[in-house]
């Protein structure tokens, strides 16, 4: 099965699962939208949806090892949200999707909050308070965006794959952050398009996005050398 309502258009979470602060905002949040009228609010913060949850609780609901969140290089990864949902896939596919980071941290702050995607059990961060391109926001109870980004995954390998999406705290619990997520897609392409940021492979990916700018990165690019096919798709 294909992702289903991976656009939120149907007004709520349906065939998500979720944990912590997670709602279904609009327009009306500040941002704008990229994609319908409807999209997805993680936060670390809590509302009357609910309240983040701690570091284990979502590891466990993930389906990550305990302390993947602390590895993925920004430090101590307290509290946070998180949704998720089973899909199938064909090697050559591209799942794409459309990703904005709020935060009211400063830019940067050593309490670097971070958000980050995965499809279990790996996981690979989106943006921390050190990337670029922040801007002053007029979001609901943020201060600052990165603005909405795309980003595509390659995916080598036929399987069912869990897809998740969520945002922690770092440091300590408090001046919170939030990931907003909308346009959720794979794409059936039969082969991997060249221009994806990252490839999903048997190894999977873990560390950061090539869309974030911090120190830490281990994900190769898809170009034409690991493509799928020429025997770097599993290798990586
Ligand atoms: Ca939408
Ligand atoms: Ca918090
Ligand atoms: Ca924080």
């Amino acid at each position: 099965m294909t992702v289903v309502n991976g656009n939120f258009e149907v007004g709520t979470f349906s065939n998500w699962r979720t944990i912590g602060d997670t709602r279904i905002e609009t327009a009306a949040l500040g941002t704008g939208t990229s994609e319908g009228t409807f999209q997805a609010l993680l936060t670390t913060g809590a509302s009357a949806s609910g309240g983040s949850v701690e570091q284990s609780d979502l590891e466990e609901f993930l389906n990550f090892s305990s302390g993947l969140l602390d590895n993925l290089g920004n430090g101590d990864a307290t509290e946070g949200s998180a949704i998720k949902q089973t899909f199938t896939a064909n090697a050559g596919d591209v799942l794409t999707f459309d990703w904005n980071f709020l935060t009211n941290e400063a830019t940067p702050s050593s309490f670097n909050d971070f958000a980050f995607f995965g499809v279990s059990p790996f996981a690979l961060e989106l943006a921390d308070t050190n990337s670029s391109g922040f801007f002053g926001t007029s979001a609901v109870n943020f201060s600052q965006e990165t603005g909405f980004q795309t980003i595509s995954v390659g995916i080598a390998q036929t399987g069912t794959y869990t897809l998740n999406f969520g945002v922690v705290d770092v440091g300590d619990a408090s001046v919170d952050s939030a990931l907003i997520v909308d346009n959720i897609q794979v794409l059936s392409l039969g082969s991997i398009a060249s221009n994806n940021d990252v490839l999903f492979g048997a190894t999977g990916f873990v560390g950061e996005s090539p869309l974030s700018s911090s120190a830490i990165t281990n994900v190769e690019q898809l170009t034409s050398s690991n493509a799928i096919g020429t025997g770097r798709d599993t290798t990586f």
